[in-house]
């Protein structure tokens, strides 16, 4: 059996608005399991090497900004797929434009700021899985 591991931050947007029980809710509900859970508050260093692969662009410094504005759920989340399958729970990055049943398309909507909140953070391969899980959590 092939199962996949993914990392899974809610933001601090999420954990602002009381949503780390909704979003935990929405993983276990798919059938995913979690595995490993910490709330912490995250710093600049971290944050750098997190997002690194957006080191550049327009939006990275209120990126960086936005998530070290509060504490932040950090959360591996494990299943067959379930890299894919928690980035379809979680929407499209645009909220405006997630479709509803999403976590981004029913919780969250565009704020009018310099960087998009959308309320969770799912990584995109198997190797940022690996990185960002390393990051969070360590070897
Ligand atoms: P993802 O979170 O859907 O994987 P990424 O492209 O990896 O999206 O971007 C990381 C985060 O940076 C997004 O979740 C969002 O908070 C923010 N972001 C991405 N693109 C933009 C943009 O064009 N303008 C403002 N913020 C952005
Ligand atoms: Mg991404």
């Amino acid at each position: 059996m092939s199962s996949e591991k993914t990392l899974i931050l809610v933001k601090p947007d999420g954990v602002r608005r009381s949503l780390v029980g909704e979003v935990i809710s929405r993983i276990e509900r798919k059938g995913y399991t979690v595995t490993s859970l910490r709330m912490l508050q995250a710093d600049r260093a971290l944050l750098e090497r997190h997002y690194e692969e957006h080191k550049g662009k327009p939006f990275f410094e209120p990126l960086v900004e936005f998530m070290m504005s509060g504490p932040i759920v950090a959360m591996v989340a494990e299943g067959n797929r379930v890299i894919e399958g928690f980035r379809s729970l979680a929407g499209v990055t645009d909220p405006t434009v997630a479709a509803p049943g999403t976590i981004r398309g029913d919780l969250a909507r565009d704020q009018g700021t310099k960087v998009v909140q959308n309320i969770v953070h799912g990584s995109d391969s198997p190797e940022s899985a690996a990185r960002e899980i390393e990051i969070f959590f360590g070897k």
